[in-house]
């Protein structure tokens, strides 16, 4: 379950968070700029809560039903997503929410509060009933649990964080056969419509042993798409950045999990906590839960983190998040993942929406230069022209290890085997020296405060010699990034 299942020249995934279903940006900017995978929210439908004239994007975490019908869109419009992206080499990764349905208490009948779609769902204490699915009180914990999980538990109790209620949300009971069958009917109904994984949430809080029965269950992907016996990609959602009662270790062999302590390290050394240079050896062995290439979805943030500051970088702190998120494009380790969000200024915020009475999230509108209009509420960093340059970059150097490696302190360079050359000067003072790039002599346009345009660069040009060796400045706090796709006069 570790393949990502994308093509070969496209592993970067991009969550396309609280996005409606919509075909367009595979179509029109994805697949031309190295993008591999969408990641989008949860598809199915979900509590709604109208609060505060908003709706709060966590309602996508309050399951009522596996029917496709969410703020992101329809089941047809799904579908139609799902087979456009496709068509153009985009795979479709589902955020499923098994773990649990609604927070104890919700029903569709209080004001205020209703569904997604069509079905209606009781979820008070003992009550806990959601007909379309369907699942009845004795699906839940309740007899093993019956409370929230403890903030001690997460280190000292590993039955009660799987077996307990997450914030006072109903927990399935994954030992159940019809659990395991709702579930896994959910997955399938997926897989037969053409995506290629899932992202688990909250792995954590359910039972290695019960997600392998299930995951055994699953048909390959569609062989029409995927060839034949492909099996679905997993990524487990598994905080753990040490000292959990519950280890990453456990998640490994049914998947890949998501690598918190990555996002972290990157933070720490652009923060200068420690140094960059450090991060010429962040991989497998790296400090705690660094673990295989295979085991890892790496990121910088997510849409979690980015609402709780520290220690991750967002797209809130500006420059430091491009170059985190350059250095991770650079460089070889894991299968990754860029988040792309929409503007919040507190933690429940929704997504940009069409206001009363329904609330619709709205979607992005786009400036010339193909980045997103702020007034439309949207950040899209995955199309900010560092990211969207640095994918590409990403994209030209699969394959090809990192080698030449240079560091001083605060700074880091290398190369990506005759395809690339990435540096990173986190000094106060610009860094100019010679460095052995690997590419073919030329001249090559910056990636990171440039993009090639035809024959044009719009930012700083490097010359490379016959030796493959090259003079280079890289000013304080910034990188610089060439390719042999910015090779001025082609490659
Ligand atoms: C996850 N990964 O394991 C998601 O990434 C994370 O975003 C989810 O929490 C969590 N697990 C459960 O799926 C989010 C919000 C919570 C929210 C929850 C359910 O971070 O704040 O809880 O989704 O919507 C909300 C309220 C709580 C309340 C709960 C139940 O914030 O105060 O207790 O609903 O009513
Ligand atoms: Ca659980």
């Amino acid at each position: 379950f570790d393949d990502s299942n994308t093509l070969f020249d496209r592993q970067t995934m991009v969550h396309l968070f609280e996005w409606r279903h919509v075909a367009n940006e595979c179509e029109n900017f994805l697949q031309f700029n190295g993008y591999g995978a969408v990641q989008v929210s949860p598809p199915n439908e979900h509590i709604m809560i109208y609060t505060n004239d908003d709706v709060p994007w966590w309602v996508r975490y309050q399951p009522v039903s596996y029917r496709l019908n969410s703020r992101s869109g329809t089941e047809a419009q799904f579908q139609n997503m799902v087979d456009r992206c496709n068509k153009v080499g985009v795979r479709i990764i589902v955020d499923s929410v098994l773990n649990h349905m609604v927070g104890v208490g919700q029903k569709s009948d209080d004001p205020g509060h209703g569904s997604s779609g069509t079905a209606s769902y009781d979820g008070r204490d003992g009550i806990e009933s959601f007909p379309a699915v369907p699942y009845s009180s004795t699906d839940f914990h309740d007899p093993v649990c019956h409370g929230d999980i403890q903030d001690s538990d997460y280190q000292y109790n590993a039955n009660n964080v799987r077996n307990c209620r997450l914030s006072g949300l109903l927990d399935l009971n994954h030992a159940s056969q019809h659990v395991r069958n709702m579930a896994v009917a959910y997955l399938t109904s997926l897989i037969n419509a053409g995506v290629a994984g899932f992202r688990l949430d909250a792995s954590k809080h359910m039972f290695p042993d019960d997600l392998q029965a299930m995951l055994e269950k699953l048909p390959n992907l569609r062989a029409d798409i995927f060839g034949t016996n492909q099996k679905p990609f997993v990524v487990h959602e598994v905080i753990d950045r040490g000292g959990e009662a519950i280890k990453v270790t456990e998640y490994i062999a049914i998947g890949r999990y998501t690598n918190f302590n990555f996002g972290a390290a990157v933070a720490s050394a652009i923060w200068k906590q420690s140094d960059v240079a450090g991060l010429s050896t962040l991989g497998p062995g790296f400090g705690y839960g660094n673990l295989d290439d295979h085991d890892v979805l790496n990121f910088i943030d997510n849409h979690d983190n980015q609402r709780d500051d520290q220690p991750y970088l967002t797209y809130k702190n500006g420059d430091q998040y491009r170059m985190g998120n350059a250095y991770m494009l650079a460089w070889t380790y894991g299968y990754i993942r860029v988040m792309s969000s929409f503007a919040f200024d507190f933690h429940d915020q929704g997504p940009p929406n069409m206001g009363a009475p329904n609330y619709a999230t709205g979607s992005p509108t786009f400036n010339p230069d193909n980045t997103c209009d702020a007034r439309s509420g949207w950040v899209c960093e995955h199309r900010w022209p560092t990211i969207r340059q640095m994918v590409q970059f990403r994209a030209a150097c699969q394959g090809r290890a990192a080698t030449e490696i240079v560091t001083e302190s605060n700074r880091i360079a290398f190369a990506r085997e005759q395809n690339g050359f990435f540096a990173m000067n986190n000094a106060d003072s610009d860094w100019n020296r010679q460095f052995d790039t690997t590419l073919p002599a030329g001249s090559y346009c910056d990636q990171y405060d440039g993009e090639l345009k035809g024959s044009m660069c719009t930012g700083q040009t490097i010359t490379i010699d016959n030796d493959g060796k090259a003079s280079v400045r890289i000013p304080a706090r910034a990188c610089i990034a060439f390719s042999v796709i910015s090779r001025i006069g082609g490659r």
